[in-house]
């Protein structure tokens, strides 16, 4: 045996059979033609044909990481989740994304940020797919769609167009607040590292006497949040691309794990009824003042995938991962995403997607689920239905516990939510940009909207965006009339 032979492994087939050659196809003589029975190069050529899935519709470039969320705090009283119990550990996976652009599109490009978190939990997968932002452009699942079109590509000319994207936003004035944060410091992070992570939607938390909770989660970055000016992210965006990803990759390969410490805010169940906001609309924060933030755990990302296709790519995060302990909430756009999600993941991964190395539980599966492409869990064996009387998996309701909602009553309706008495779409953008703010964020702010707006905005589209600026403050959008007006 030579050296290297002892050292590198023998290419096989997909099948594990030896390969004749890596370089040569299987011709008759060195001029061909080449023969069809030389199956694997017909194998090498059809495997790189189906190598891509389907990009996310929205989230499609990103990066992730492994890692472990620890408990600090005895948070028990408010809810019985396993994996926020006093001392727990528990392994995770985090995905962070940009939103609107492409698997190959620039790290640096002004938009939100997705965070994504898979807590593999002693009672099974609990997904926390939340946003660098607290709040949300839209607070009913049925402008969704047609927020993202808005945002990504013309169907004409295949480009994107702030035009499309002021249109939108001007006509949808709920979207202020967070067009507010997104034009602002935080729609460039400095890198994923550089920015906190907010579940963004109300969620219920109930304990073990079955008392109910409103809360918010709060990651905040251990490393202080930082960003990018916009020149910056211009710059970086035609250097590296990938300065994210690469950051995030590095970070962990040299040992800086990064961390985020976990916080909640708890409104009290019958607070909801008249709190001065409505505490499930997504365009609204809960003042802190209000609600203080009150520490739960920490989460650590210690492990780089060791393929990333297999590990982020084909990793399936879903709102409607939830463990006894913790519920949905009457937030819209929270129920409309426990739909989504896994309708979008039996699209673009497959039906079985739940037993890929990302997705599978630590736990044992003891679901009636068989069959289906790519299935490679053998079914139960026995009765392949329940009720059975072979031994099959039975419910068992205790370990669950009731049903976690709340009361509802009514006719069927479309209508919006109720205001609460300071409910307004432009009040706690104004206090971002008046209380928040300093001068000289206040000044970004200033340059960033009006860059943007310089940039392809129609002139009757321009106007509203004018007075959309105006009515979140009014010296705010003079300065910004003077910048695209000249006046
Ligand atoms: Fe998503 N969103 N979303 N979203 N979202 C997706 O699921 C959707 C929303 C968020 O790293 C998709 O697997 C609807 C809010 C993250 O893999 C899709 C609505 C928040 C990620 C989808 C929302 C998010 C997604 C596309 C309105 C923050 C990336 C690919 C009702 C709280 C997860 C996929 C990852 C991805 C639908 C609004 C966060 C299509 C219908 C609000 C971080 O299913």
């Amino acid at each position: 045996m030579t050296e290297s032979s002892q050292k590198i492994p023998y290419t096989t087939s997909n099948h594990g059979v030896p390969v004749q050659s890596d370089e040569h196809s299987l011709t008759i003589g060195d001029t061909g033609p080449i023969l069809l029975h030389d199956h694997y190069l017909i194998e090498k050529m059809a495997q790189f044909n189906r190598e891509r899935v389907p990009e996310r519709v929205v989230h499609a470039k990103g990066a992730g990481a492994y890692g472990t969320f620890t408990v600090t705090n005895d948070v028990s009283q408010f809810t019985k989740a396993d994996l926020f119990q006093p001392g727990r550990t528990t392994e995770m996976l985090a995905r962070f994304s940009t939103v609107a652009g492409e698997q190959g599109s620039p790290d640096t490009w002004r938009d939100p940020r997705g965070f994504a978190l898979k807590f593999y939990t002693e009672v099974g997968n609990y997904d926390l797919v939340g946003n660098n932002t607290p709040i949300f452009f839209v607070r009913d699942p049925m402008k969704f769609q047609d927020f993202i079109r808005s945002q990504k590509r013309r169907p004409d000319n295949g480009m994107r167009d702030h035009d499309m994207q002021w249109d939108f936003w001007t006509l949808s004035p709920e979207s202020a607040h967070m067009v507010t944060w997104l034009m602002g410091d935080r729609g460039i992070p400095k890198t994923y590292r550089h920015m906190n992570g907010y579940g963004s939607h109300t969620y219920m938390w109930i304990n073990g006497g079955g008392a109910r909770f409103w809360i918010k989660y709060h990651m905040k970055t251990d490393h202080g949040i930082d960003f990018l000016t916009q020149a910056e992210a211009d710059a970086l965006a035609g250097e590296d691309g990938d300065a994210h990803r690469r950051d995030l990759f590095d970070s962990i390969a040299s040992g800086n794990a990064p961390s985020w410490t976990m916080y909640i805010q708890v409104m009290p169940f019958e607070d909801a009824a008249d709190y001065r906001f409505n505490p499930f609309d997504l365009t609204k924060v809960w003042p802190h003042g209000d609600y203080p933030l009150i520490e739960v755990g920490r989460m650590t990302l210690n492990r780089n995938p060791e393929d990333y296709f297999v590990h982020i790519e084909q990793a399936a995060f879903e709102p409607s991962n939830l463990v006894p302990g913790i519920s949905v909430s009457p937030d819209k756009m929270l129920l409309g995403r426990i739909f989504s999600y896994a309708d979008t993941h039996r699209y673009r991964i497959g039906p079985n997607y739940a037993q890929l190395p990302p997705n599978r539980p630590h736990v044992p599966v003891h679901s009636y689920a068989k069959d289906g492409p790519m299935r490679y869990e053998p079914a139960r064996t026995g009765a392949p239905y329940a009720p059975n009387s072979y031994g099959g998996p039975a419910a068992d309701t205790a370990r669950y516990g009731d049903p976690q909602g709340w009361q509802a009553a009514g006719e069927m309706v479309r209508e919006a939510y109720r205001l609460h008495r300071e409910d307004d779409d432009w009040g706690q953008a104004g206090t971002q940009v008046r209380e928040v703010l300093d001068e000289a964020a206040r000044d970004r702010l200033v340059s960033n909207i009006s860059g943007h707006l310089k940039n392809g905005v129609s002139r009757p589209v321009l106007a509203r965006a004018v007075q959309y600026w105006r009515n979140v403050d009014q010296d705010l959008g003079d300065r910004i009339n003077k910048e695209v007006n000249g006046d």
